[in-house]
């Protein structure tokens, strides 16, 4: 082969790779200078968001009338327009008045609340269980009921050749794996695959300290605890690539055991399950979303 042919057809895979890079819209991931939350890919994302903007609300109203009693005071009680105050202590009214305001308001937002908590915390059955381990520092995934268990490390940290920092390796291999150079310190060698609109119940633990699994646009979090087993679940409406990362310190490459979710169609999911099963180990989604 010709060095020509060689560098064409280098050049034909380049330019054919971002077309195939992912397969998949990266949906969830934070972006630098952004506040707020990421897009809702779960009913629980979209309660909690919900919640958080009602709550949200509520504050801004308490906070701008307290400071309205503030500077009503203020103007209304200095020394000079008020040269002789009154000496009283207690009034019974208000007293009641500014007791039973915060319950109401109180019992109004746990009203709302609770049954958002209830919904997270009271696991339905699920259509796949996932046992997640951390360990220091990486996460290591089993299938339960099946062989398949592989674990899963940021690309770029030690085990994967790197030294947790960019360098041209390691944006070659994020390259390589369908990602980009921004998606340093979120994306990982392996996935976690689920199918979209399948209960998913993840059974949380932790190896050696406490880890914390998490996916923000999932609206999921939960502490792994050596020696528990936590459940936490969730239903991604939406194929696409998703983020978290570790939510519990955990020691010197705490910030660099981050976690990948791919969900991709009930089919792809299948054939990727069993073509794991029979590779004994993780096979890329991409294999399986490309054919
Ligand atoms: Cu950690």
């Amino acid at each position: 082969m010709s060095i020509k042919t060689i560098l064409s057809s280098l050049g034909a895979a380049m330019i054919a790779a971002p077309a195939m890079a992912q397969g998949l819209d990266v949906v969830g991931r934070p972006h630098d200078g952004m506040t707020g939350f990421q897009p809702a890919a779960t009913e629980l994302a979209r309660d909690l968001q919900w919640l958080d903007g009602m709550i949200l609300v509520i504050i801004t109203a308490i906070t701008l009338f307290v400071t309205a009693l503030l500077a009503f005071v203020i103007v209304r009680y200095n020394q000079r327009t008020n040269p002789t105050p009154k000496s009283f202590t207690h009034n019974t009214p208000l007293e009641i008045a500014w007791t039973v305001g915060p319950i109401l308001i109180l019992v109004f937002i746990g009203a709302f609340s609770l049954p958002v908590l209830f919904k997270q915390q009271e696991i339905p059955e699920g259509d796949i269980t996932i046992k997640v381990t951390g360990y220091q520092w990486y996460w290591g995934y089993e299938y339960v009921g099946t062989d398949l268990a592989y674990d899963s490390y940021m690309i770029g940290a030690p085990a994967t050749g790197g030294e947790n920092r960019m360098t041209p390796e390691v944006e070659a291999q994020l390259v390589e794996a369908g990602y980009t150079k921004e998606d340093f310190l979120l994306a990982t060698d392996t996935a976690v695959v689920v199918p979209v609109g399948k209960t998913v119940v993840m059974q949380v633990t932790g190896a050696d300290v406490i880890h914390s699994w998490t996916i923000p646009a999932f609206g999921v979090k939960q502490d792994a605890v050596p020696g528990r087993l936590a459940e936490l679940w969730f239903n991604a409406e939406r194929e696409g690539v998703y983020f978290g990362q570790c939510s519990e310190l955990c020691g010197i490459a705490h910030a660099y055991m981050p976690i990948t979710v791919k969900v991709v169609s009930e089919a792809a999911y299948e054939a990727w399950l069993q073509r794991s099963i029979e590779d004994g180990g993780y096979v890329d989604v991409r294999e399986v979303l490309t054919n």
